[in-house]
């Protein structure tokens, strides 16, 4: 790594500060059963930025937690029949929960008891009175915390790109968003041509930069909307949305061209790397994983048929 001064150094600081204060935008559960107080936090929070769920029953906090996607939570302790320690223990059962920030607003004074709470899984204790703007920073931060460790958990270190967990399960939404709108989508399997060659040849190391490249590339082509993921070692999974298989044999022909045009300077000379694509109708599919193992077929055949290419 380059060497950095005092002066740069505060500088990176001061723009990473600024861009966590910029951060505003962040999804808020709230569980309290004194709606009064709901409806002022609510206006508070909305008023910063925020966009806000409040429920005052616990029983429905895993399908509210599904189905809103909160980046965190603010829970009561207590609700009438119900603690909000419980229901804190009861999230942190659901792995797809173990990361969720939860904060405790309650009247609680005890620290002992803050303290018990705390060990069923929240994070933080807010005692209420809270004001408005404490309760405004507070979730400002926690959002900012949790976007960041959610990038790392759902992204490829090496590409930046979505993990095989994350894409396949994308894959799976974007097929049941197509059965609802009944709109076209298409989903294409991407595999680089011979490379247990180009590591044998030149290297992991040459092979990791080749990888990058071909995600910079695909990112670079692709539209926002799209989803890439790294499926596998050298293997990517892709989704475009409201794209029929035509249009998505178009795009994917001109990323292999642009990718076959690319060349790598290694200390053995120049190297150029192809590769093979397949593209499935996610829409004529009884589920994601049937089209992706469609696209893969049309993968292996495109791989038969003499690779650097595409096949529907
Ligand atoms: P084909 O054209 O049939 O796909 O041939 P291939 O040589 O690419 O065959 P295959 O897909 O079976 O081999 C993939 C190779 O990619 C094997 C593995 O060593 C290499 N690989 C997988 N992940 C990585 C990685 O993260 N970095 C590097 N450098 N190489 C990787
Ligand atoms: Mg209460
Ligand atoms: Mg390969
Ligand atoms: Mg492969």
């Amino acid at each position: 790594p380059e060497p950095v001064d005092a002066p740069q150094l505060a500088e990176r600081i001061e723009r990473l500060v600024h861009e966590q204060n910029e951060l505003v935008s962040g999804k808020i559960l709230i569980l309290d059963d004194d709606e009064h107080l709901v409806a002022h936090y609510r206006t508070v929070l909305e008023n910063a930025g925020f966009r806000v769920r409040a429920i005052s029953k616990p029983e429905t906090i895993l399908s509210e937690l599904s189905e809103f996607r909160p980046d965190i939570m603010l829970l009561d302790v207590r609700m009438g029949a119900y603690s909000g320690t419980t229901v804190a223990k009861l999230i942190r059962f659901d792995p797809e929960w173990v990361s969720l920030p939860i904060v405790y607003l309650s009247s609680e004074q005890d620290k002992h008891v803050q303290l018990e709470a705390l060990a069923k899984g929240a994070d933080e204790f807010m005692t209420k009175p809270v004001s408005d703007d404490y309760l405004v920073r507070t979730a400002q931060i926690r959002c900012y915390r949790a976007r960041q460790l959610n990038e790392l958990l759902i992204k490829d270190s090496l590409t930046g790109l979505l993990k095989h967990s994350v894409i396949k399960q994308e894959v799976e939404n974007e097929h049941a968003r197509c059965q609802r709108m009944s709109h076209v989508s298409s989903v294409a399997m991407v595999d680089l041509d011979h490379f247990k060659a180009v590591n044998d040849q030149h290297g992991h190391r040459t092979g990791d930069v080749v990888i990058k490249a071909l995600a910079n590339l695909l990112r670079n082509r692709l539209r926002s909307t799209d989803q890439i993921g790294r499926y596998g070692g050298e293997e990517f999974a892709i989704i475009l949305p409201e794209c029929t298989t035509d249009q998505a044999q178009e795009v994917l022909t001109q990323i292999c061209e642009a990718f076959a045009d690319i060349s790598f300077a290694t200390p053995e000379g120049d190297l150029s790397v192809t590769l093979s694509a397949g593209i499935a109708a996610l829409d004529a599919f009884a589920s994601g994983s049937d089209a992706l193992d469609a696209a893969d077929q049309a993968l292996y055949e495109r791989k038969a048929a003499g690779r650097n290419g595409v096949t529907v």
